[in-house]
């Protein structure tokens, strides 16, 4: 009925409009020119319109560079981030030059030839040399503009095994991340959605002993300097890990491993302290406190001052929390990064704990029951990921 309705209404507006150009037609002088054929003064007014338009694209062009050239991301903080950086300079440089030029003399010609009575048009059907000039010139620039293009990426993406780089895993679940650390062995344990269950929240399977030494965590630690290689999983559906201060990006798929390798070359603290993330901060932070103003006299809880850290992000919308699935990254020295990594527990341990858990809480039951029943005390639940049924 609604759908009904609304086509009633727009066919009304669209008579009415039509009624409108009819009465405004009807009510031109008797003198007026009415043909469809452009006259001089069409021509002139569409060459000026032609000549403006593309004055305003460089002007704001211009302007968009000035304004918002702060929102570009600072130095790479990894050893491939400058090749990347100059290969999309070097990409967006020559894009641009070629725009520039190239849509400068379309909107001038279009002004400068305007139709006037007394022209007339050349009829010009090819010309050989001149074809052949801009269809080389673009072929050899593109080539090399591939070509370059296809050397820096397998640089960047063949990992260099020599280097010995550390393996981390980067499990994706809707909506946070897990990092698993492969241990002593630099070997992660074997792993599938079917063994999720309990505290084992990535599904590493029990029975491989590469598994016992792994380490699961909730925040990424990468030691400066050293080689890292990630290897990512998937629980449910698309994701996109995102490093944007390392340049790096990879599709975390369901039911595959993706890989992506890359060495952080600035700690999490120098940073802070360069002079890009000095003028960010204290940006964002005067914006906080404007805003704060107006919270507390509206009587509401006022923002924290924010500092930076380094965040893995999700760049795919992988569902309703998706913006907000990040994991905080820690880029140290390596003794910062040994002292840390030491005090997280194994996946070995993480499981014997709670076997031993099971066990004491069966005797603390079987006691309770035989006191008298006193329903104060919850069972502990583990910040599992998920518990998959396994019954089809
Ligand atoms: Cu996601």
């Amino acid at each position: 009925m609604t759908v009904f309705l609304v086509i009633i209404v727009l066919a009304l507006l669209a008579v009415t409009g039509w009624q409108i150009s009819k009465i405004f037609h009807l009510s031109k002088r008797p003198d007026a020119d009415t043909s469809e054929v452009a006259n001089e003064k069409d021509n002139k007014i569409h060459g000026i319109l032609n000549l403006v338009f593309v004055i305003f694209l460089y002007v704001i062009s211009i302007y968009c560079f000035w304004e918002y050239g702060r929102f570009y991301l600072p130095e790479a903080a990894s050893e491939h981030g400058s090749e990347y950086d100059t290969l999309m300079f070097i990409s967006i440089g020559l894009i641009m030059f070629v725009q520039v030029i190239t849509q400068g003399l379309l909107h001038y010609f279009a002004y400068k030839y305007k139709g006037t009575k007394t022209r007339k048009a050349l009829f010009y059907a090819d010309n050989d040399k001149l074809e052949f000039i801009w269809t080389i010139i673009p072929v050899i620039v593109l080539a090399g503009l591939i070509i370059y293009g296809l050397f820096t990426w397998s640089d960047i993406m063949n990992i260099n095994e020599e280097e010995d780089p550390m393996v981390i895993e980067l499990y994706a679940y809707q909506f946070d991340w897990r990092a698993r650390y492969s241990g002593e062995d630099n070997t992660l344990g074997k792993a599938n959605v079917r063994f999720i269950e309990g505290v084992n929240q990535l599904g590493v399977d029990e029975s491989d002993s590469y598994g016992k030494d792994d380490k699961i965590v909730t925040e990424l630690h990468l030691p400066v300097g050293q080689p890292v290689v990630f290897k990512f999983r998937s629980q449910d559906v698309l994701h996109s890990a995102y490093f944007p201060f390392f340049r790096a990006q990879m599709n975390v798929v369901p039911g595959m491993i993706t890989q992506f390798g890359f060495t952080p070359t600035i700690t999490s603290e120098e940073m802070r302290e360069s002079e890009y993330m000095v003028d960010k901060v204290k940006s964002v932070n005067e914006e906080r406190n404007e805003k704060n103003k107006e919270l507390l006299a509206q009587g509401e809880p006022t923002l924290d001052s924010y500092e930076f850290d380094y965040f893995l992000l999700c760049n795919k919308i992988c569902g309703q929390a998706h913006y907000n699935m990040q994991m905080k990254i820690v880029v140290e020295s390596q003794e910062d990064f040994d002292a840390w990594i030491a005090e997280q527990p194994t996946f070995g341990s993480t499981m014997e704990d709670q076997v031993k858990d099971a066990d004491t809480s069966e005797d603390t039951n079987s006691e309770e029951s035989s006191q008298e029943e006193n329903g104060t005390d919850e069972p502990q639940e583990s910040d599992a990921v998920a518990v998959v049924n396994n019954q089809n």
